[in-house]
């Protein structure tokens, strides 16, 4: 059925919003555009979302990326409703096995299907464990306004309540949602809709298994999106990085801080050719007094030292508070764990190698 609003003109759709709140139209249905349903395209890339086990009571039992797009599309007859869907079948693996290389030809083909005039909106079914980190990436270096909405599951589709199927229709109806556009790449599960930059998998076997620690931006409920926040850092249109001009990323490690600990890790990273090591630090991103001296050492080679923190349920590290950065010539991730911290200095010293503009980027992304 067609709401008042798909008859409206825009000019009369315009005067409609000038409207008090509770004077307005009622608000957009879900997957309405001017005139026809969306085109929805699916990358799948595996996950457990593509799982199957071997009876409907094994919900953590199974095999990750088995079922192929066109099953994962079948097993949703709801979807030809929301939208025009078409899948691709870009990858078949659990996402703890993707590289740069990964990253790059899915970032390849979702830039490519974004200036195609024909595809509204980008759906990647994705596995849960490294989703944080694609979403992240993507949000980065896709010069697009057109809505990009990773989804996963914790349980496979052969299980009972599976969360595939129902996270995957919501991620269609956000996809082909006008109202999703230009809010940065997004993520959909457990009916929430997450930023692609705040969301991380923060437990690893419940189906509220994605939080973000500032909050969703919203929600998603019978295929229709509720907003409530937006994003604060620059995304997609509004970053300076674009996937069309990154022909490669350095090697960029992150070292988990604990108590006892040395430089033996750090130089067996920068040994092994990183251009950066993110120190997930304990608290404010602490460095240990016996640490410093191999941190400073890697800096004069010429490495980029990166403080994160491994307490990240939200907060930020603070520069120069416990550490002189500015005289050490460190960097800080800001509020960023430290495997989105891992993703944002791949991308930036693509562009540069001067700490103060990678500093500016910490900031500003
Ligand atoms: N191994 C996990 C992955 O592919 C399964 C999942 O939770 O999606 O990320």
């Amino acid at each position: 059925m067609k709401s008042l609003l798909s008859v409206l003109s825009p000019a009369l759709l315009a005067l409609t919003l000038l409207l008090p709140p509770g004077l307005q139209a009622e608000e957009p249905a879900p997957t309405e555009t001017a005139d026809r349903l969306p085109r929805v395209v699916i990358l799948a890339t595996g996950g457990t979302i593509a799982g199957a086990g071997a009876g409907a009571a094994d919900s953590a039992t199974y095999q990750a990326a088995k079922v192929p797009v066109e099953q994962l599309l079948a097993n949703v007859p709801q979807l030809p409703a929301l939208a025009e869907v078409r899948g691709e079948q870009i990858f078949q693996i659990a996402s703890e096995s993707f590289g740069n290389e990964q990253l790059l030809a899915l970032g390849r083909r979702v830039a490519e299907l974004a200036e195609n005039p024909e595809v509204d909106g980008i759906v990647i079914t994705h596995g849960t464990d490294t989703l944080e980190e694609t979403a992240y990436f993507l949000t980065l270096v896709e010069r697009t306004d057109k809505p990009i909405v990773l989804v996963g599951s914790m349980r496979p589709g052969t299980a009972l309540s599976a969360d595939g199927p129902l996270n995957l229709y919501n991620a269609v109806a956000v996809a082909g949602n006008l109202q999703s556009r230009g809010k940065g790449v997004l993520v959909t599960l457990n009916d929430e809709i997450h930023s692609g930059r705040d969301v991380s998998k923060a437990l690893n076997i419940r189906t509220d298994a994605f939080q973000s620690p500032w909050g969703p931006l919203g929600m998603v409920v019978e295929g229709k999106s509720y907003w409530f926040r937006l994003p604060a850092k620059r995304h997609t249109l509004n970053s300076e990085f674009d996937i069309r001009q990154i022909a490669s990323l350095p090697r960029v490690d992150i070292a988990y801080a604990y108590g006892n600990l040395d430089g033996t890790a750090y130089r067996a990273f920068a040994q092994a050719g990183a251009r950066a090591i993110v120190h997930a630090g304990t608290g404010n991103g602490s460095v240990a007094a016996a640490l410093v001296p191999t941190l400073q050492a890697l800096r004069q080679e010429g490495l980029q030292i990166v403080r994160a923190s491994r307490a990240d349920r939200g907060g930020f590290v603070l520069r120069n508070a416990e550490q002189p950065d500015d005289k050490y010539d460190w960097l800080v991730a800001h509020d960023l764990n430290p495997q989105k911290a891992r993703i944002l200095a791949m991308v930036a010293l693509t562009r540069t190698q001067d700490s103060r503009e990678l500093q500016r980027i910490f900031w500003e992304y």
